[in-house]
């Protein structure tokens, strides 16, 4: 039997609580359907390495998780110690640009039980993938501050488009595109505003979409389509975006359908040449940590991703994904919720509840 290497990094706030109720969720599936993991925990990754480092990752970080079959990443970020832009630099985006995390999938649907924050009539019919692109776009370090401190200060930070970078994730889309039913792709743009990389962008998308002629595919400006999540979320099928325009829809897709608690994600590589990472929308949430009452579904789900990813989306990882996904649905169809969901649950009750309909 294969056995699964993964790395456990639960990083900072509420990350560190949700992660236990991860794992003992993705082992109990794992032992079901036959798969075989074994659990490697770091300390790092997160702040608290960081006050005692001063980086967030020892030197030697991608010789010791590089061998690994995948990454299961709780939260980062603590601004009252280490500013986000250090943390975030220093570990989750570290991650995907050098392992090549190009995709991140996020899917957004509405469950039984959860109260849609959306009135719409059709707001319970909310069932979409955002694909974000995971490794440049606007998230570049590529800048710098002129006359800094004085009245004459100028910032600059470009934003990076390969033709590489955006016809691989347009790719990736058109084809999730094409294993769905209904064969729908919006892809986010702004083109009537950044005059540059985004007409540049909706024209690879056009390029691109020549191969897939079944596809239905629309672009829309990114300030549209956020007012359509909101008010039409059912109409859509697959988003592709830019990586600060997937980063923001897919916080506001979930949010529509409940509770970002939810919220799953998957960091790609899809040629597997390097681990994937996956790990829930949400992030460590200093507002709630401590309390015990932060929601683990999203860490839950993402668990079920990796499963799935790990046996190529076949055979018992998937199995042991749709496994965990109807005991999420189960458990939120009962009573036992975290205060998100309107429950009174703590986080163990809630991913004990998971654990007892799997
Ligand atoms: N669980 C993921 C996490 O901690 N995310 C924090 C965050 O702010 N991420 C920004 C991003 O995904 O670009």
């Amino acid at each position: 039997m294969t056995t699964y290497n993964i790395a456990v990094i639960t990083g900072d706030g509420i990350g560190k609580e949700v992660m236990p109720e991860g794992l003992k969720v993705v082992q109990a599936a794992a032992e079901k359907f036959g798969l075989s993991l074994n659990f490697h925990h770091f300390d790092w990754g997160g702040c608290d390495y960081y006050l005692e480092h001063n980086r967030m990752m020892p030197e030697n970080w991608k010789d010791i998780v590089g061998d690994m079959d995948a990454i299961y990443f709780g939260a980062v970020g603590w601004p009252d110690t280490v500013p986000d832009h250090i943390s975030l630099w220093g570990s989750i985006l570290t991650f995907r640009r050098e392992f090549d995390q190009y995709i991140n999938m996020r899917p957004v649907r509405t469950f039984e039980g959860v109260k849609c924050a959306l009135s719409t009539p059709k707001a319970n019919e909310i069932d979409f993938i955002v694909v974000r692109e995971n490794t440049e776009g606007e998230y570049s370090s590529i800048g710098g501050i002129m006359y800094e401190g004085t009245d004459r200060e100028v910032v600059l930070q470009q934003s990076v488009f390969s033709r590489h970078g955006t016809d691989r994730v347009l790719k990736y889309a058109f084809e999730t595109a094409m294993r769905r039913e209904a064969k729908d792709l919006t892809v986010a743009t702004k083109s009537n505003g950044m005059a540059i990389s985004m007409p540049w962008w909706d024209s690879r998308a056009e390029a691109v979409a020549q191969d897939y002629p079944e596809i239905s595919w629309t672009k829309q400006h990114i300030d549209i389509l956020s007012a359509r999540f909101v008010m039409n979320p059912e109409r859509f099928d697959v988003v592709v975006a830019s990586n600060l325009f997937g980063d923001i829809l897919s916080d506001l897709g979930p949010a529509c359908t409940g509770t970002i608690g939810l919220a799953p994600s998957a960091n790609l590589n899809p040629e597997r040449k390097f681990p994937s990472l996956f790990e829930p929308v949400h992030g460590s949430a200093p507002d709630i940590y401590g309390k015990n009452i932060a929601n683990p579904i999203g860490m839950i789900w993402s668990g079920a991703l990796m499963l799935s990813f790990l046996t190529q989306d076949s055979g018992a990882g998937a199995s042991a994904h749709d496994a965990i996904v109807t005991a999420i649905e189960k458990t939120l169809k009962g009573a036992t919720l975290t205060p998100d969901l309107g429950g009174e649950a703590s986080t163990q009750t809630m991913g004990d509840a998971i654990l007892a309909n799997l």
